[in-house]
């Protein structure tokens, strides 16, 4: 065993309790991590990619039951209700660790327990964290071996007595002796459930193998977990790309933004800008830890190492440095097949005539169905990207902070807050718009998303929002980020206003001339906007019509959206709304009358 004896007697008690078949240590060798991909190939659990396609490549599919995250099975487990607060599921912890520890009664059998050592964060880093993960299945060791630092240093570091984060998943489908194994074996949804124990500092992960309820480092530690360490510590864990920008100038600026799940991270940290002479580089695309330092400044890392990305609408047009990214040494997750052995999804290309869809069947071009599932994936080694920036194992200084998300209506292409405090108002409204896409008696209102957080805050959310003025009151405003919000979302008659993607480069290279308080911006009632007359737009084709609606402040709509926040407000908070959003929502009554 190990020279760690709170690891050997948590992993001797695993062992007996969940009676798996064999023990093996994840080394974070990349022969362990072949002949892993191997055996899965061989026992008909994954598909190995055309090599001279798509080299050293895996397609594995899911049962379709379980496809992504279950918010409604995710749960902060704690002694008192009042600690998860009113956006989390909350059980008691006396009675969700009986009853979770009954299901693990005897759930490996049959199977092998992985342990998985693992560092949030580049090994050895001050603000990295550790974690061992615990699971039977191996589509997550795979994952996490390209989604994490993993193996042997990292246990050293545990042995010489680092602490880490106890995480255990299990797939919750033992075999009995002689059975044979399923594709993909999950527990039904009602026995699924993805457990953040924030005072114990540790996870319980049963019935699901997808993603985020599975790879347990990625939204399970470094932002469920890892926002209620950062509480207690004085730093942040969000839901954030990290991106770096050089002007023409060759002045570099660093940016985090936060939009919720599907809404353009991996986009913007791999953005090709259409302006000349501007480089933009990645980071990361999903998280970031953020800590002020001593010099008054904000800085981030990227814990992960790796991409779990949408494929859907992913395409050489889109994003040619996501395309480059997983040409080889890819996981794809729930795509369709090729006839030549290589991957297809909605928004790569044309259909080809003849697809094997996700389920394994066979599919024909003109079909109503969709071959891949809308949150099919990839899982890529940061180090496959070709923008990723050379110091991404660094932290680096944020000069600004954006915050987005769909919003057809109302909220303009962009505008900066007044202030840091008006900042966190902007996190705490955020959101998407239900639209017509679904059958909803909600159309047209507003799912609010603070800091596109609402399903990774670890703790109660008013909390959580007193934690950033905290934050605020480690530095002063000079050496704070500026905070900005996007929507490359607006609408007119169904049509986006504004063409994104690259294009958003426009919008960054006014956020980087805002950054060194360059005087190109009106002041309205909801912050200060690009004044359009100053905007770089050359050689941008948009009708001055779109231009106008995709800026526009409109009052009417601006005094309803209030009356919208308002109700939110009191939803959450009732009457304890924090103090910091009540003051910027009356500064901003105020400025409208
Ligand atoms: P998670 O990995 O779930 O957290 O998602 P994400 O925030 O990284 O979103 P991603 O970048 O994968 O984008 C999701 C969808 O938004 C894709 O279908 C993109 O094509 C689309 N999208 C991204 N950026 C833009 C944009 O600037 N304009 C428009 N119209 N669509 C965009
Ligand atoms: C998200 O849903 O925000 C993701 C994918 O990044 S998952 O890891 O499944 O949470
Ligand atoms: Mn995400």
């Amino acid at each position: 065993m190990t020279k760690n004896n709170v690891l050997n007697a948590w992993l001797e008690e695993l062992n007996n309790h969940l009676e798996p078949e064999k023990i093996i240590f994840w080394t974070g060798e990349q022969n362990q991590y072949d002949d892993l991909a191997n055996e899965m190939v061989q026992s008909g659990k994954a598909i190995r990619l055309n090599p001279t396609k798509r080299p050293r490549s895996l397609l594995f599919r899911s049962d379709p039951s379980d496809v992504a995250r279950v918010e409604k099975r995710t749960f902060i487990s704690t002694s008192d209700q009042a600690t998860a607060g009113p956006t989390n599921n909350w059980i008691s912890k006396d009675e969700l660790m009986p009853l979770m520890w009954d299901l693990y009664k005897g759930s490996m059998k049959g199977r092998i327990m992985y342990v998985i050592p693992f560092s949030m964060g580049p090994i050895g880093l001050d603000m990295s964290r550790l974690g061992v993960e615990v699971t039977d299945s191996p589509y997550v060791a795979l994952n996490m071996h390209i989604m994490t630092r993993t193996g042997n240093k990292v246990l050293e570091m545990i042995e010489k007595g680092k602490e880490f984060v106890k995480c255990l998943h299990s797939v919750g489908y033992p075999l009995k002796p002689g059975e044979e194994d399923l594709e993909w074996p999950c527990a039904p949804i009602e026995k699924k459930y993805i457990t953040q124990f924030p005072e114990e500092r540790m996870i319980w992960s049963y019935g699901s193998g997808y993603g985020g309820n599975a790879l347990l480092g990625k939204k399970c530690f470094a932002l469920r977990i890892a926002s209620a360490i950062a509480k207690d510590e004085g730093w942040l864990a969000e839901h954030m790309l990290i991106l770096k920008l050089t002007s023409p100038e060759n002045k570099v600026k660093y940016i985090t933004g936060a939009f919720p799940s599907a809404c353009g991270k991996t986009n913007l940290a791999m953005i090709n800008p259409t302006l000349e002479n501007w480089k933009a580089e990645t980071l990361g695309d999903d998280i970031a830890w953020l800590k002020i330092h001593e010099d008054g400044y904000m800085y981030a890392i990227n814990p992960e190492a790796g991409f779990f990305g949408v494929t859907s609408g992913t395409s050489y047009k889109t994003n040619p440095t996501a395309m480059e990214s997983i040409k080889s040494d890819t996981i794809f997750t729930n795509v369709a097949l090729t006839d030549d052995g290589d991957v297809w999804w909605d928004g790569l290309s044309e259909a080809p005539n003849h697809l094997i869809d996700w389920h394994g069947n066979d599919w024909y071009k003109g079909s109503e169905i969709r071959p891949d599932h809308p949150n099919a994936r990839f899982t890529a080694p940061l180090t496959n990207c070709p923008s990723l920036a050379d110091e991404y194992e660094t932290p680096v200084p944020i000069s600004a902070i954006l915050f987005g998300g769909r919003r057809p209506s109302t909220i303009p292409l962009i505008h900066q807050s007044y202030s840091f405090d008006h900042g966190i108002f902007i996190g705490s409204i955020m959101g998407s718009e239900i639209t017509a896409a679904a059958i909803d008696e909600n159309i047209g209102k507003v799912r609010r998303d603070p800091f596109a957080m609402l399903p990774f805050i670890g703790y109660n959310v008013s909390d959580y929002i007193n934690h950033w003025k905290e934050i605020a009151l480690q530095s002063t405003e000079d050496k704070l980020p500026k905070i900005f919000f996007v929507n490359w979302f607006r609408k007119d008659n169904g049509k986006f206003l504004w063409p994104g993607f690259g294009e958003n480069s426009r919008v960054l290279k006014w956020i980087c001339e805002r950054c060194d308080n360059e005087e190109n911006y009106l002041s309205t009632p909801i912050g200060l906007l690009p004044d359009i007359e100053k905007l770089d737009l050359k050689n941008l084709s948009i009708s001055q019509e779109y231009l106008n609606k995709a800026f526009e402040v409109n009052k009417e709509e601006w005094l309803e959206e209030i009356e919208s926040i308002r109700r939110y407000y009191y939803e959450i908070y009732s009457d304890n709304v924090p103090t910091v959003l009540k003051e910027q929502l009356s500064l901003l009554i105020q400025r409208f009358s």
